[in-house]
């Protein structure tokens, strides 16, 4: 059922992209508690005036350094990533050719990883480019099956980008040595607080600020001026005044 939005709503934006959430549940793409998920960063946007801070600028540009400098980069794809995004996550990869795409799921079955994977190729990804299929490796320490991934994507990278991320993966790609960055509106979750760098905003403003990041920044290695913790906490304080407390 396809639900009448009037231009002139106020709220058209967020709604739409609700209808476009609830068809992607529809279609096996986006799983039903993903529009928890996509409620919780709702909530989180509003705080920030549904803007993007000062804050994700400066750590979409140590994204970019860091990514600049990885010898196996890696964009993390979930179903709601793929329904919100995967346009702009395309454009990403397109930006910074290096960068490898790879479909990696909480809630794995076959049917929903090629679907995924055939909704990526058809927003412009090189047939056969997108990982996730045939997974080769598992990431220690991670029971669920988002511990399924490939050697040449994930399992092997140094450097990896997981927007929307549930928390024990990115302490699992942590504590495997690699180098993460997050993007996630909640700067109070365990992702947030795990990764090396976390962008505090939408999914579908950071993927493009981060695309034209990659094509002017350098290369930069981890362990520079740049403090995650400062960071999320200038942020916090962000949302925090947006209250008015
Ligand atoms: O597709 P699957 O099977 O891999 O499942 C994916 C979901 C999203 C269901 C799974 O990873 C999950 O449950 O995630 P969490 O633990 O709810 O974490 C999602 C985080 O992303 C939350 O902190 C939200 O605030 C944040 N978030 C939601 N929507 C956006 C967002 N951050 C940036 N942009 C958004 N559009």
């Amino acid at each position: 059922m396809t639900t009448n939005i009037p231009d002139d709503h106020p709220r058209a934006a967020s709604l739409r992209t609700r209808e476009a959430m609830k068809d992607a549940v529809a279609a096996g793409l986006v799983h039903p508690t993903g529009l928890i998920a996509h409620g919780r960063g709702e909530a989180f946007d509003y705080l920030l005036g549904e803007r993007t801070p000062p804050e994700a600028r400066e750590a979409v540009a140590e994204a970019a350094r860091l990514l600049r400098a990885a010898k196996q980069p890696v964009l993390s794809l979930n179903g709601n990533v793929v329904a919100l995004a995967a346009r702009q996550a395309v454009a990403v990869q397109k930006a910074f050719p290096r960068l490898v795409l790879e479909v990696n799921l909480f809630h794995r079955t076959p049917e929903r990883v090629e679907a995924l994977v055939a909704v990526v190729e058809a927003a412009g990804a090189t047939k056969g480019s997108v990982l996730g299929r045939a997974p080769d490796f598992r990431i220690p320490n991670l029971s669920s099956d988002r511990a399924l991934c490939s050697k040449a994507g994930l399992g092997g990278s140094d450097v990896v980008v997981v927007p929307l991320e549930d928390g024990d993966r990115c302490q699992a790609l942590v504590a495997m040595g690699k180098t993460v960055i997050a993007i996630d509106l909640n700067p109070l979750s365990r992702t947030a607080v795990a990764a090396h760098v976390t962008i505090v905003d939408e999914l579908t403003r950071a993927l493009p600020a981060l695309a034209a990041a990659l094509k002017t920044s350098s290369p930069g290695a981890v362990g520079g001026t740049y403090d995650n913790a400062d960071v999320l906490r200038r942020v916090k304080a962000r949302m925090a005044a947006g209250l008015g407390a």
